[in-house]
């Protein structure tokens, strides 16, 4: 038995897990197992291998950039250099279609550009190496690679220290002392993941929990922090909260005591995993009663590292009504597996997303350029969807605004078609016919003019608009028009090739590619709707 208290208050029940309760979790991971959460433990090893053989790269990287800067081959050796991972590597619920995401930690005498070049020189020689793509002017600067079948997410951080041994960890808050910005955020993923890992009582009960609860909300399209959803880190100290009131609780008892829980909690209490620490640096870290932008999160979920943040900000009000129904319908699903009436397998159940909605808005985003254009442009499009949503919902006759979490993307040749028609024609059923008239993009028409299209879909649900003299029509004009405003403003918008569109698409209008294989699409005949 457990005996530490983890989390801000006593647990709720240190009890053992009844016969029962561990024939429930059986099943849940048979569950969880056969619906290929887990990958095989060759895969596994591989990427122990791969993590290894990079471990001794980034060695080798500082020994040279220490040689370069005359250092004796002792110093040089003893500069050192770490990778840690974060993630859903490092939080353990990572499966067959994961990358490997991984923090590069060196010392204060290599530099960022070191990483961009020489290491990545180091990186490029390797004959394991099948794809590198450097993004040295994102937020957080980043090499994605594919190493040996494995995808990797490679990110750097400098410390203000002479050495980087083996065993050094990133849990000492002073280490963040006089870092650049970038470096900070680099850092804050491993720092958050490792201490997630520390604060809960059993890492593998809440490993497993948390694969459940990552698929429920998948399942559910309540996953993804840009578009106003909890993301994985999220995700991940909600369940942690549970297994802090539930020390000795297997996995199955904690997915309950999620939806029990997260259906009463009292939002916008926040949810922690420790008291808030303060620190050395001058920044802020969240505080309600100080800053009015932190009294405006709905559902507050905070990162226990300093300094501490709201993983949650971009909940609006309607993403919260479809998280917090999604809650209900998964804590009703869990009463009757409890009560042998349902399976596990219920609890996964996909979305109606497609189907539940009379009117949906499709944003377009097109480009009439390059693939890595298009993907800049609708990225994006995307990290401002929120907005959108945001606006939508302070507009008179709007109840809910809901995002949908996946885009849907496709290229075609352009031929003599004006792109406007395209764009017109994309993201509606009626439009198809017209699109099959345009030849798909493949390898054998690489050469001619192309245009790429995504499309993003927010289901509307929407009241009778009543005036005086009758019913007012609904105007979407206003959040549309502010929303191009603010995709256009942004400086990545370039007019010669880049399009943002939205338009009205209603139920039976959604074009095919929203449903998936075995999913019967709505028809005007058929008057199902809820
Ligand atoms: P997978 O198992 O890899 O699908 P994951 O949770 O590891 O799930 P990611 O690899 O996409 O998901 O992200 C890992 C972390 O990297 C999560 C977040 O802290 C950080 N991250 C991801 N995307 C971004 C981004 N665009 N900007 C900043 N941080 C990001
Ligand atoms: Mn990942
Ligand atoms: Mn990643």
């Amino acid at each position: 038995m457990s005996v530490r208290t983890y989390g801000v208050t006593d647990p709720i029940s240190t009890a053992n897990p009844t016969p029962k309760e561990n024939s429930l979790n059986d099943a849940l991971i048979g569950e969880l197992r056969s619906r290929g959460s887990f990958e095989s433990e060759q895969a596994t090893k591989k990427r122990v291998e791969v993590l290894t053989q990079f471990q001794k790269m980034v060695q080798e990287f500082v020994f040279t950039v220490s040689k370069k800067k005359n250092m004796s081959d002792g110093m040089a050796k003893d500069a050192g250099g770490k990778v840690f991972t974060f993630g859903s590597y490092r939080l353990g619920v990572y499966g067959p279609g994961s990358d490997l995401d991984t923090l590069v930690v060196v010392p204060q005498h290599v530099s960022r550009e070191d990483f961009f070049t020489v290491f990545a020189e180091i990186i490029r020689k390797r004959p394991e190496l099948e794809e590198i793509v450097p993004v040295p002017d994102a937020f957080v600067p980043i090499i994605k690679i594919e190493y040996d079948g494995v995808p990797l997410d490679l990110i750097f951080a400098c410390l203000n220290v002479p050495r980087i041994p083996l065993d050094m960890t990133l849990d000492d808050k002073n280490l963040l002392r006089n870092l650049d910005e970038r470096d900070l955020r680099s850092l804050n993923g491993t720092r958050v993941t490792d201490e997630i890992l520390q604060l809960v009582p059993k890492p593998t009960v809440f490993k497993h929990a948390l694969r459940c609860i990552k698929m429920w909300a998948q399942q559910k399209a309540v996953y993804g922090n840009v578009f106003g959803f909890p993301g994985g880190v999220a995700w991940a100290m909600l369940v942690a909260r549970i297994c802090q009131l539930y020390p000795n609780a297997v996995s199955a008892v904690i997915v309950e005591k999620f939806f029990n829980i997260y259906t009463k909690w009292n939002w916008p209490q926040p949810v922690l995993l420790k008291p808030i620490e303060d620190g050395p640096l001058q920044v802020r870290v969240w505080n309600p009663r100080l800053y009015a932008n932190d009294r405006l999160h709905r559902m507050p979920v905070i990162t226990p590292a300093y300094p501490s943040m709201c993983a949650t900000h971009n909940i609006t009000s309607s993403t919260q009504k479809v998280i917090l129904s999604e809650l209900e319908k998964g804590a009703e699903v869990v009463r009757q597996i409890n009560l042998g009436k349902k399976s596990w397998s219920d609890l996964f159940d996909r979305h109606d997303f497609f189907h539940h909605y009379k009117f949906y808005l499709c944003v377009v985003a097109a480009t009439v350029a390059s693939d890595e254009e298009h993907l800049k442009w609708t990225g994006l499009i995307e990290s401002k969807l929120r907005h959108l949503v945001l606006k939508l919902e302070v507009t008179e006759g709007v109840e809910l605004a809901h995002p949908y979490v996946k885009d849907f993307s496709d290229s075609y040749v352009l031929g003599d078609a004006n792109p406007s028609d395209v764009i017109g024609a994309y993201g509606t059923l009626s439009g198809q016919p017209f699109l099959d008239t345009l030849a798909k993009s493949d390898d054998s028409n690489k050469g001619e003019k192309q245009i790429h299209l995504t499309k993003l879909f927010v289901g509307l649900n929407l009241q009778q608009l009543k005036s005086v003299d009758g019913v007012k029509k609904l105007n979407i004009q206003y959040p549309c028009s502010e929303f191009y405003n603010i995709c256009k403003g942004s400086g990545f918008y370039d007019e010669a090739i880049n399009h943002i569109n939205i338009k009205n698409v209603k139920l039976v209008d959604l074009p095919d590619d929203v449903y998936v294989e075995g999913e019967v699409r709505p028809t005007k005949n058929s008057k199902k709707r809820k």
